[in-house]
């Protein structure tokens, strides 16, 4: 059951210089980084990857938010990584993510209108294809 999922590292991981920290998480649990790269994203990009929230009060300030500097954008793969990607990261909200979890160790509320929560991992097969698609285009 060898899956891929998409990882974005949000502008603040970048800003706070936790490139090289959250990739080393990641390979350090074993998965693999397959495509990488580096871009700041525009409205359009993010509108669809983010279409589900359409309408949500956090919907602009989160598009303002992640169009505001450069992303880290990652293909993982491994078993289960679509999942395992996703305990990895913690919970949405950094303030209540476990420690141990990449939000919760190194994410915290900076009293803002967006959490800015460090990563994004594809939520299930389906998404992970969709987003995998609109960041990368194609497969590997
Ligand atoms: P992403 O999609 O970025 O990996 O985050 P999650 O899967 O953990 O959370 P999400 O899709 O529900 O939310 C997307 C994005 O919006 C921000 N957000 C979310 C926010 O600022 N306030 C909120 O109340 C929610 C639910 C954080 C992540």
């Amino acid at each position: 059951m060898t899956q891929d999922t998409l990882v974005l590292i949000k502008p603040d991981g970048v800003a706070r210089n936790l490139i090289g920290v959250i990739l080393a998480r990641i390979e350090a649990k074993g998965y693999v980084i397959v495509d990488l790269r580096m871009l700041t994203p525009d409205r359009a990009l993010l509108g669809a990857h983010y279409a589900e929230h359409l309408g949500k009060p956090f919907f602009d300030p989160l598009l303002d938010f992640m169009s505001s500097g450069p992303v880290v954008a990652a293909r993982v793969r491994g078993h289960r990584v679509i999942e395992g990607f996703r305990a990895l990261a913690g919970a949405t909200d950094p303030t209540t993510a476990a420690p141990g979890s990449i939000r919760g160790d190194l994410g915290r509320d900076w009293g803002e209108r967006v959490q800015k929560n460090l990563v994004h991992g594809s939520d299930s097969p389906a998404s992970a294809e969709r987003e995998l698609g609109l960041w990368f285009g194609g497969t590997v």
